[in-house]
């Protein structure tokens, strides 16, 4: 008889749901956190029906999209992440280079990648490897090397899980479950450090991510973040519930059409640690609370529209501008509604016959002149990525401290994917896939109407 396997897109849900579950026990914030939010998305959708980016809380993908991040130290680690997060139909997307922000990581995103997945489950986790090389002290670098060389940070029965599905091609109900168990320790948090304070200080002295990443015995989940509809809203709320948050929202300003991603996120919590021989209790702080809103995916051109208004307000803050002020005032010079923006193709979208009246009586194709007339709507793609410039000013944060560091050594996506053992996606070919297959299921109704006259 052969074996009916579960769906990777159930075990990517069954294991984002047990992440939460965990991380709801562990951080009693993000508790907080989970309720705050689903409060303003529900205030949300009642003021705006209309709204182009809420397509997500209907799909029902919005009330579980979680992020998460997590740090590994070593290639191998690297790579058997890959392989665990394909069981959940994960893949990397997307290259991230976080040494120019002063972190000595680079990173990439594990996510569903096909639009019927990320409708059912899009959970995600920004996963970053450490990058030994850019600690200057050798004896330090080869102590950090020996320590993560000695560590296996996945449960032999993961493993094991993880070589059956390559095998056989999927896991069978009980395997799955017995899976999303056992890959739930990776992601656990540790209270008892491998090395001793002495050697915790040292590292914390070279880089505090660098202590995070190696003096543990697997690499906790820092953070889980859900989405919102409004994070202005949000940030308000966890103002006034005490939650420390951050004061400025990363990303871009406030608009009526969202893009890309705004995300803000409350300080680390000091946790206490036990160290190796020591009779009382440490402290380190690592895991936080982040909240994000999500608005479309941008083109190439609609990418450098932002990343260059986003610079020239940066700038203005630099010669002593309100940032929060200049941002608003370069953003102006982005539209701000679909027609615009679609006519300058400045993001995704998917279509769909609006006036099928209309439509039926066309001759010719004419997607755009379509769209300006009302017989083709737009929805724009959610952008599922992450921004590497919001990342790094995520870490900083987080990291506490504003002691700068500064590497110069180049990173390098071709050793990273060296490292995971596979190329990562570029994710805007992967929009633009998404935007293609939905041009082509229009010119597939749009032939059959031809076809019927
Ligand atoms: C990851 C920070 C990046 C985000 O939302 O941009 C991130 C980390 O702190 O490990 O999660
Ligand atoms: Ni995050």
């Amino acid at each position: 008889m052969i074996p009916t396997f579960v769906d990777a897109d159930d075990i990517r849900a069954q294991f984002s749901a047990a992440m939460s579950e965990m991380y709801r026990a562990e951080v009693p914030q993000y508790s907080a956190l989970l309720d705050l939010v689903a409060e303003v998305n529900q205030r949300t959708l009642q003021a705006n029906p209309d709204r182009s980016d809420l397509a997500a809380a209907d799909s029902g993908r919005l009330a579980v999209e979680r992020h998460g991040a997590i740090r590994v130290g070593t290639p191998q680690e690297l790579a058997t992440l890959r392989r665990i997060f394909a069981v959940m139909g994960m893949k990397p997307v997307g290259y991230y280079d976080l040494a120019v922000a002063g972190v000595p990581v680079h990173s990439t995103a594990f996510r569903p990648t096909e639009f019927s997945a990320l409708q059912k489950n899009p959970f995600r986790v920004f996963t970053s490897l450490l990058r030994l090389e850019l600690i200057d002290d050798a004896a330090l670098r080869e102590e950090a090397r020996r320590i993560l060389a000695s560590r296996s940070i996945f449960t032999a029965r993961a493993l094991e899980l993880v070589a059956r599905c390559e095998d056989q091609g999927g896991l069978t109900r009980d395997e799955a479950q017995a899976f999303v168990a056992e890959v739930l320790e990776t992601f656990r948090w540790h209270s008892h450090a491998t090395v001793t304070a002495e050697t915790y200080h040292k590292l914390h002295d070279a880089h505090r991510l660098i202590a995070d990443v190696v003096c543990f015995k697997s690499t906790h989940i820092n953070h889980l973040t859900p989405r919102t509809l409004d994070i202005d809203a949000a940030q308000e709320a966890m103002l006034r519930r005490g939650l420390n948050a951050k004061d400025v929202i990363e990303g871009p300003p406030q608009r009526k059409h969202p893009i890309l991603l705004r995300q803000t996120s409350f300080k680390a919590l000091e946790e206490s640690v036990v160290f190796l021989n020591e009779a009382t209790a440490g402290t380190h702080t690592a895991r936080f609370g982040e909240i994000e809103q999500r608005g479309m995916a941008l083109t190439k051109t609609g990418r450098a529209l932002y990343d260059r208004l986003l610079f020239s307000a940066r700038e203005a803050q630099a010669a002593g501008a309100n940032y929060g002020k200049s941002l608003r005032e370069a953003f102006t010079a982005f539209p701000d509604d679909l027609l615009t923006i679609h006519a300058q193709e400045l993001a995704y979208f998917q279509y769909h016959v609006a006036d099928p009246a209309a439509f039926a009586k066309e001759t010719e194709w004419d997607l755009h002149g379509w769209v300006r007339r009302g017989i083709v709507a737009l929805t724009p793609i959610t952008y599922e990525d992450f921004l590497p410039v919001s990342a790094a000013g995520i870490f900083q944060s987080n990291l506490g401290g504003t002691a700068q560091k500064h590497y110069s050594a180049s990173a390098s996506q071709a050793s990273f994917e060296a490292d995971l053992q596979a190329p990562v996606l570029d994710e805007l070919a992967l929009y633009e896939a998404m935007q293609g297959e939905s041009v082509r299921e229009l010119k597939a109704k749009f032939d059959a109407a031809m076809a019927a006259r």
